[in-house]
């Protein structure tokens, strides 16, 4: 899916700004656009509110619109909209992290038109992210909902990124997917583009970052040049290309777009993860979209701080914890050469989620979920709408899933063929793993390129205890590694919780900003003997939102930066550190 620019064909409105907004039963009021609708309006019973809300503006079409085709985009709707153009009933999309379009050329008109949104919050067993809904009856015969989330972050939502207009041509183009081959700094490059009516004929210039042309081809829908002297798009030094695509009419353009691309090559070999050929090391973090006021909304103020703070930082990857983030924050890594490890909404797959954790063959969770449809789609999605990143180096399947429970394999075996299909670039797939599902008890580790581990060794186990931790570390990536050979493996989480500015004289007091530098030195020594361990992505860049609870103080404080991004001490130990482990051939 294209991401929504204007062009020399293609106009494009964006309809943010302050919205008229209500939860079901009440008055109108305003609600800026994009935003989680959550902390706008304070008072828990709103905060907390679960059910259906309602979001309204009007926009102005114009003569010069009419004359071609009106789509509405949103970047995403959580967790589910239909959406109504005067009145009159446009479509409908389930899933809060991926965008979805709808032509509404029938049903706008000259002058003044009205956008509703009918959204709603609610998640279930066969929704992703999957939560605990319920609804009771009051001694008043009121319906009370509840939603007890099956995951660790707060359930912001609302009309979380931009909402556009995007006039089209009549023939458009509706897609384009890019693949290379790449031998030294000669690439083959294919271009697929799908056209919505009918295109005479279709031109292809490829840029340079000087807009220099290095590339130009005209044909039908699938094409190739040849490209010399390629730049590659490297971690931290990323070159990008435009591919610009026309439909032509001889000399009249009738459709114009432009998709950045850059080239690398991406393998798991021989228990590395090679980025152009490279042994590359994961310096970087599992994120949150989460700040203070926007809630999860799409906020390019915090997305341009965080990548610099990444930067300063010495990181040089994240991982989209725990649903697919915002084409803003895809583009931004792109152009700014972080290596991403995209993720699905899979998150919270698991029945016994903060029960007592226990597997237990009574309540099985793959005999109780149903989220195979959801997952699929967001599959579908997500791989549709990044597939031409070049930062997007593996695809997450899905985080903390319940995988040493029977019926785990079947369940994910497809899905990862599935991923393994549609992706046009054929990354690694990988799924990150929970600290329940062991080298003996796992049964989905066959299907991962990589084993990506969640430990909290020092912190949910042997707290204060580092040296235990230390052991217990040690002795199962061992473990792992013997099971699993070839397959490089890294951390995706480990942490502890951190309120910053507590301090002691003693450095094992949890919580302490001394116990979490201990807690990451104590794991860092651990992995930095294993040759196979390919990375360290720590919980959490900043502490972010979560529902209420006796192991959160205002939300989980793992972050190495506070909400607001302030450092903790931790934040100057991972600077030091990672300022001087390389990208590449850390491990000899
Ligand atoms: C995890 C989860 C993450 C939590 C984290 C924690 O393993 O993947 O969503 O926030 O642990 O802090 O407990």
């Amino acid at each position: 899916m294209l991401y929504p620019i204007a062009t020399q064909t293609r106009q494009l409105v964006d309809l943010s700004g302050v919205w008229q907004f209500k939860l079901a039963d009440q008055q109108w009021q305003p609600m800026a656009v994009p935003g989680s609708f959550n902390d706008q309006l304070i008072l828990s019973e709103y905060k907390n509110y679960v059910g259906d809300f309602f979001y309204q503006t009007e926009f102005f079409v114009t003569e010069a619109m009419l004359n071609q085709r009106v789509f509405v985009r949103f970047g995403s709707v959580t967790h589910y909209a239909a959406v109504f153009v005067n009145e009159q009933y446009i479509g409908e999309h389930q899933g809060g992290f991926t965008p979805f379009e709808f032509e509404v050329t029938e049903f706008v008109t000259l002058g003044r038109n009205v956008l509703r949104v009918n959204a709603n919050n609610i998640l279930n067993n066969s929704t992703l992210p999957v939560g605990n809904y319920s609804e009771t009856v009051d001694e008043n015969g009121n319906v009370r909902k509840k939603l007890d989330e099956n995951f660790d972050f707060f359930n912001y939502a609302g009309i979380h990124r931009p909402v556009m207009l995007w006039c089209k041509p009549k023939n458009y183009i509706e897609d384009i997917t890019i693949t290379y081959e790449l031998q030294d700094n000669q690439a083959t490059v294919n271009f697929a583009i799908e056209v919505v009516g009918e295109a005479k004929q279709i031109k292809v210039t490829v840029l340079d970052e000087q807009s220099q042309v290095v590339a130009t081809s005209i044909g039908g829908a699938k094409q190739q040049v040849e490209i010399d002297n390629v730049i590659r798009w490297q971690p931290l030094n990323a070159y990008l290309y435009q591919a610009v695509v026309e439909l032509v009419d001889g000399d009249v353009v009738e459709d114009s777009y432009s998709e950045p691309f850059g080239m690398r090559t991406v393998e798991v070999k021989n228990n590395q993860f090679l980025i152009n050929g490279e042994p590359f090391y994961f310096k970087g973090y599992g994120r949150h979209e989460d700040t203070y006021l926007n809630g999860r909304g799409l906020s390019n103020v915090a997305n341009v701080l965080d990548v610099n703070l990444m930067k300063w930082q010495g990181a040089n990857s994240f991982r989209t914890s725990h649903y697919p983030y915002s084409e803003e924050m895809m583009r931004l890594a792109d152009r700014e050469g972080f290596v991403v490890i995209d993720e699905t909404t899979a998150v919270g797959l698991m029945y016994n989620f903060g029960v007592d954790m226990k597997v237990d063959p009574a309540n099985n969770t793959w005999k109780i979920y149903k989220t195979g449809e959801a997952h699929r789609q967001v599959i579908r999605e997500l791989i549709q709408r990044d597939k031409n990143y070049a930062c997007v180096v593996m695809w997450s399947i899905a985080n903390e899933a319940s995988t040493a429970e029977e019926g785990a394999y079947e369940y994910f075996e497809p899905l990862f063929k599935l991923a393994r299909e549609l992706d046009p670039q054929n990354r690694p797939c990988c799924f990150v793993n929970l600290l329940l599902a062991t080298p003996e008890t796992d049964v989905v580790a066959p299907l991962t390129d990589v084993i990506c581990l969640n430990r909290y060794c020092g912190w949910y186990r042997q707290l204060s205890d580092l040296d235990a931790a230390k052991k217990a570390l040690k002795e199962e990536v061992e473990h792992w590694h013997r099971l699993y050979p070839d397959k490089p493996i890294m951390f995706t989480e480990y942490g502890a919780d951190t309120v910053a500015g507590l301090h002691d004289m003693d450095f094992n007091t949890p919580f302490t900003e001394e116990y979490q530098v201990e807690y990451y030195k104590a794991n860092n020594e651990v992995i930095d003997q294993l040759p196979y361990f390919v990375g360290e992505q720590v919980w959490n860049f900043a502490d972010f939102q979560t529902k209420y609870g006796i192991f959160r103080v205002q939300g989980n404080k793992k972050g190495l930066f506070t909400r607001a991004r302030m450092p903790k001490m931790a934040a100057h130990y991972f600077k030091q550190r990672w300022d001087n482990i390389p990208n590449f051939n850390y491990k000899k």
